[in-house]
Formats: C-alpha cells, sequence, structure tokens
C-alpha cells in the first residue's frame, strides 16, 4: 500500500535562556523555536526545527513567519501525497515558495528524519556518512559583563565542556569592546582560544582597526564585521587583517558562498543549514568553502535540541572542520525539550547514532512551554491539539 504524508503539526515553543545573551543588535532571554512534526500513514513521525534569533532582529523569518510559511504554503503541498524521497518530495515547495529558508530547512530536515527512520540509517548516513562520531563544540560568552564572562569561561574549561569561546561585541566602543576581549584572553590564557562575532555592526575602518587592536589582544578570528551586504568591504579587510575572518549572515546559499570565495571576501565560512535554506544547501555551502581553500565552522542559529542534531549529522560528514564549531544552542536553555538531552562532554558533542535525528521528544516539557499551551492560550476556540 502506498505510505502517504497524513499530518503536520507546527508549534512555537518558548524556552527561557540561562542568562540574557546579548549581541551587538539584540538581548534575549528566551529562545522561540518553531517545532514541525510530519507524520506518515505508517506510523513515523520526522521533526524539524525553525529557529531564528531575537524575532526580526537576526533574520527576515520570524518565529511567527516560519509557523505561517510552513502550516499556509508548505503543508498543503505536502498533506495527502505519496511519501517519496526528500529531494523529490520537496520539488513542488522549491519551484513555489520562494526565499523562507528557515521553514524550508525545518521541513526538509523532517523529510529526512523520515526517510532515516524508514531506511534505519541516521541522518548523517543519507548526507553521505561520517568523518567523525563527536564534533569540538565552543561557547559563546554574552553576559554582556566582563567579570562574568571570565568566570563563566572558567568553570567551562573546568568542566570540560568547552575551551573555544566566542565574544559578541559589536555594541560598545571599540576601545571598551577590545579591552573586554583583552581581559577574558588574559585571564584564559594559551589554553583557551577567543574569537570574536560583531554580527555586522562595524564599518571597514573601525573594522580595519579592530582587526589590529583584536590581533594585539590574541584573539584568533573576527566574525561578520560588517554588513552582510558589504561583500567590497570584506573583500578589502581580508586582505588587510591579521586575524581571519569569518563570514555568517553573508552567506544565504551557494551563490553567496560562490560569491564570496570569487572574491576572496572572507577566510572562514560559518555554515548554517537555517541560513542556507537546508542541510542539502549547506553542504554545497560546506563543499564550495572548501574547494575554494576557505576554513569551514559549523555555525547555529541557537537552535534547540532538533536543529542541533540536525546540524550535526550534516558537520559530522564534512571532510573538514577547521574552526570547529558553536552548537551549544541546547545548552543556552533552561530546559531541554528531548527526553534523552544531546550529550555534550570533554569539550565535543556526541552525534546520535540512532536511525534518522536520533531524537525522541519529551512531550510534557514541550506541553509545558508551547505558546499556544492550554494554560497560556489566549484565545483558540475549538482547536484541537494532539500532543
Ligand atoms: C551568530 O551570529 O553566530 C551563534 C552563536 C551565538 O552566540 O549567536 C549565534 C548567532
Ligand atoms: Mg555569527
Amino acid at each position: 500500500m502506498t505510505v502517504k504524508i497524513t499530518h503536520i503539526d507546527t508549534w512555537i515553543v518558548d524556552v527561557p535562556t540561562i542568562r540574557p545573551h546579548v549581541l551587538a543588535m539584540t538581548s534575549i532571554s528566551r529562545q522561540s523555536m518553531t517545532l514541525v512534526r510530519i507524520y506518515t500513514s505508517d506510523g513515523v513521525i520526522g521533526l524539524g526545527e525553525g529557529t531564528t534569533i531575537g524575532g526580526l532582529a537576526y533574520g527576515d523569518e520570524s518565529p511567527e513567519a516560519i509557523k505561517l510559511t510552513i502550516d499556509q504554503y508548505m503543508a498543503p503541498l505536502l498533506i495527502g501525497q505519496p511519501l517519496i524521497d526528500p529531494a523529490a518530495q520537496l520539488t513542488p515547495i522549491r519551484s513555489t515558495v520562494v526565499g523562507n529558508h528557515f521553514a524550508k530547512n525545518a521541513v526538509e530536515t523532517a523529510l529526512l528524519d523520515i526517510q532515516g527512520q524508514r531506511l534505519g540509517v541516521p541522518l548523517s548516513t543519507l548526507l553521505g556518512g561520517r568523518h567523525r562520531e563527536r564534533i569540538p563544540v565552543l561557547w559563546t560568552l554574552a553576559s554582556g559583563d566582563t567579570a562574568k564572562d571570565i568566570a563563566e569561561a572558567e568553570a567551562m574549561i573546568a568542566s570540560r565542556r568547552h575551551n573555544i569561546f566566542k565574544l559578541k561585541i559589536g555594541k560598545r566602543d571599540l576601545r571598551q569592546d577590545v579591552a573586554h576581549v583583552a581581559a577574558i584572553k588574559r585571564a584564559l590564557g594559551d589554553e583557551a582560544s577567543v574569537r570574536v562575532d560583531i554580527n555586522q555592526a562595524w564599518d571597514v575602518v573601525t573594522a580595519l582597526r579592530g582587526a589590529a587592536m583584536l590581533a594585539d589582544a590574541g584573539a584568533d578570528l573576527i566574525e561578520q564585521p560588517l554588513p552582510r551586504a558589504d561583500r567590497a568591504g570584506m573583500a578589502h579587510l581580508t586582505r588587510l587583517s591579521p586575524i581571519a575572518i569569518m563570514a555568517d549572515e553573508a552567506l544565504r546559499g551557494p551563490l553567496d558562498a560562490i560569491d564570496y570565495v570569487k572574491s576572496g571576501a572572507c577566510h572562514a565560512f560559518s555554515v548554517k543549514p537555517a541560513q542556507a535554506g537546508g542541510l542539502f544547501a549547506a553542504r554545497d555551502v560546506a563543499a564550495i568553502g572548501e574547494a575554494g581553500q576557505i576554513g569551514i565552522y559549523g555555525g547555529t542559529m541557537l537552535e534547540g535540541s532538533i536543529g542541533t542534531a540536525a546540524s550535526a549529522h550534516l558537520f559530522a560528514t564534512l571532510p573538514s572542520l577547521r574552526w570547529g564549531t558553536e552548537l551549544f544552542g541546547p545548552l543556552l536553555q533552561t530546559e531541554d525539550i528531548l527526553a534523552e538531552p544531546l550529550e555534550y562532554r570533554d569539550f565535543a558533542l556526541t552525534v546520535p547514532a540512532a536511525p534518522g535525528l536520533g531524537l525522541a521528544l519529551d512531550l510534557d516539557k514541550i506541553n509545558h512551554f508551547r505558546r499556544d499551551a492550554p494554560s497560556r492560550t489566549v484565545s483558540t476556540p475549538g482547536r484541537q491539539e494532539n500532543a
């Protein structure tokens, strides 16, 4: 009998963060994840996640927009259809939905999760197979306070959870920001790598000065210093910077990756499935970078465990991860939504081994944090919830 896609659920789940996370353009104290579940007629359920940072402060799809796009425009193209390979199942979506990379990534992940479960193989096998079982993970220091950041980093090193740190700067005056970085690097010493993420907050002149000052302070790398559209500025800076320049927000898929390689506009790529438009598009971004001698880094949108596991499956398949990864999203949240959380130890994340994503949800937790949870619902009369 033909197996069909029968039903698709989407929920926005708001989980508080363990402390405020301060970026150049916004500060978050909760993470809003749009979770997707795709059901098949033979009882398989695929999971996906669409998560951004700070509503519309980071990208141009909000959690609410991701949900609406999936519910209104993608689900009708899937529900009732025979289940086929994800590549072909996604064709009508690719041809009728422009952009909306976060929503596309969430749906693609769920379809791959279904395929992996049905074939009895982990998602990484569908993506070509693993180079590694465990993935190095850095931690972002973003409390906004130097002494707190140092204490946080020291605790991370002592518990062998992280020894690479990314500092969010760009909000304050350059000299203050560099003093903050220098104090942290001095306190942590040579055993810890310190990098910075500017989240597009500088112009070229500030970035040129900043790169020299940060090199003196012992930082290794500067992530997305300039606005995403300033490719010429990034190329200029990349030629002159004494430390590595990484592209993040600028990479919205393989075409951006080609352009960045051709114009020599960075030394490193932050590869993000959500920004690229899916795991396959992100794999292409990484392959283009590799071919162009660009150092690869596994980025995050501070996703929870579903998006993080999906990225981990992909990053396990990449031939090299020169700059490691930042797949710490679940650790920034006060509660995990999985029945069995992902394993972080010895400075690395273990890639799940069970079929598909290899995850099981904790539905009680999800029900508690769901934005439309019965206790918090303002008005959804007559709505049937089926968690
Ligand atoms: C970003 O810009 O890289 C990833 C880690 C973090 O702290 O923020 C995100 C977004
Ligand atoms: Mg970044």
